[in-house]
């Protein structure tokens, strides 16, 4: 995935540093190559739908690799992919996705909790309280078995219905109470503190009676404390459905009420300069409001569209950029792609294993602190590493999980065995921490939840 220039210019300068070099970087010789490291510059991220059984075609992952640094499983968090039969979970699709992501640095969108679509055929068949309950037993389940790893997850997609009426669409959800979309953010809170909780929606990207909606929905919950931090813009454009006038208006509205709004599932049909303008008009959108997160593509290639003759992607079918890439790269400030081929990497990437001479040797330590969420069985253990009086350049933490407690699971960090004692060392793109700042690893595990805390040691 694509890491923030601010990474390689540091490390860049750091290693010239060591050299004896004197040097000035400027930024305009170096502007970003790619989408990802291009939004980062602007504080936000550029992402992409994955589809796991693709992962396996080196141009889809080539491109994965070097221009996306955010990801939404496409299909695979899905209430009918996760949980297939009640209360029998289904990851390992979606794991594929996330582990991945999760060892390049680069953030993941939960797509969806609670959906009228894609239920598994026993929640279909379902109503009332007994839907209710199995509907917030499965976003808890899921939040949990994936906290720490999301970025944001979308709670509740689509419950709107299209059209003038600014009504909810009926749904087996719907019937169960008007409260369900609240009950379903609660679940999300109290079983993923961390993560940002999303309404996420299609046909609200400009100001209409569906917006209106679901903008009364996000005003009255945060009157009430309701949990609820962000709201998802689809942005599936074409003809029929055009890249409205008042789009960053429409955005800067939600913005206002004390939300994050982020692109969630852009594609438009078309293709040329007017395909290139309207990807660009997005993007100015985005970077003109400064609670817009960031812009999630919905796929890599036209191929990999779900309206592939529509051609509304960044790429074509064999992997090239299109005019539309060049015009979204532009739009985020970024510097013309290096690469016409679609599987090379850019020439300016310094590995990060390459980090320069530690200029504080030993650090001046570090603490750990533990936060853990434990049930019947099985836990999860957030790990808080905090740096001393001087930045540390690397650190593991190491405790003893009691007998018959095993790791199954770990996220920002690489353990060192499942069972006994184990250290957690960090991985590339966290071991740098700042004097008194703070970073986050955590795993899972299955028996008792380790009580003692861990040992910290810096480099
Ligand atoms: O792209 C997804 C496609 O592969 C699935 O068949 C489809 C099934 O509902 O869902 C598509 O993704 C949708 C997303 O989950 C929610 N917003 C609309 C997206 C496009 O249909």
């Amino acid at each position: 995935m694509t890491r923030p220039r601010t990474t390689v210019v540091a490390l860049a300068a750091g290693l010239l540093a060591a050299a004896g070099a004197f040097v000035v970087l400027s930024p305009s010789a170096n502007a970003a190559a790619t989408l990802g490291a291009a939004a980062a510059e602007k504080g936000r991220y550029f992402g992409t739908a994955v589809a796991a059984y693709k992962l396996s075609d080196s141009v889809y992952s080539g491109i994965l690799n070097r221009e996306f640094n955010s990801v939404t499983p496409e299909n695979e968090m899905k209430w009918d992919a996760t949980e297939p039969s009640q209360n029998s979970f289904s990851f390992s699709s979606a794991d594929t996705i996330v582990n991945r992501a999760v060892a390049n640095g680069a953030k993941v969108r939960g797509h969806a909790l609670a959906w009228h679509s894609q239920q598994p055929s026993w929640a279909q068949n379902m109503s009332g309280t007994t839907l209710r309950n199995a509907m917030l037993n499965h976003v808890t389940r899921v939040a949990t078995y994936y906290r720490g790893k999301i970025d944001s997850w979308d709670v509740v997609n689509e419950a709107f219905a299209d059209g003038s009426t600014g009504a909810r669409r009926d749904s087996n959800l719907q019937r169960t109470g008007n409260d369900w979309i609240e009950a379903a953010f609660r679940a999300a809170r109290a079983a993923d503190p961390a993560a940002k909780l999303c309404y996420n929606d299609y046909n609200t990207d400009g100001q209409n009676a569906k917006s209106n909606a679901v903008y009364a929905m996000v005003q009255d919950f945060k009157s009430r404390g309701v949990p609820i931090d962000c709201v998802g813009f689809q942005s599936h454009f074409n003809a029929q459905s055009p890249l409205p006038s008042d789009y960053q208006a429409n955005l800067q509205r939600f913005a206002n009420l004390g939300v994050d709004v982020q692109i969630t599932e852009l594609d438009i049909e078309g293709s040329g300069t007017t395909q290139a303008n309207s990807f660009a008009s997005v993007v100015r959108a985005c970077l003109a409001v400064t609670r817009c997160n960031g812009i999630t593509v919905w796929g890599i290639r036209d191929s990999d569209s779900w309206r592939a003759s529509g051609t509304p992607l960044l790429f074509d079918g064999n992997g090239n950029p299109k005019a539309a890439y060049n015009s979204t790269l532009s739009a985020l400030g970024g510097g013309t792609n290096p690469s016409s081929s679609p599987t090379s990497s850019p020439s300016t990437s310094i590995s990060p294993s390459t980090s320069p001479s530690n200029p504080n040797p030993g650090g001046s330590g570090c603490t750990a602190t533990t936060s853990v969420n434990a049930w019947n069985g099985g836990f999860v253990l957030t790990v808080k590493i905090t740096a001393g009086s001087a930045r540390i350049n690397g650190w593991t933490a190491g405790l003893t999980l009691p007998s018959g407690s095993s790791v199954t699971n770990t996220w920002n960090a690489t353990a060192s065995g499942t069972s006994g004692a184990v250290s957690f060392t960090n991985v590339s793109y966290n071991g740098g921490v700042n004097a008194g700042a703070s970073t986050e690893f955590g795993f899972q595990g299955t028996g008792s939840a380790p009580t003692t805390t861990p040992t910290c040691t810096s480099r």
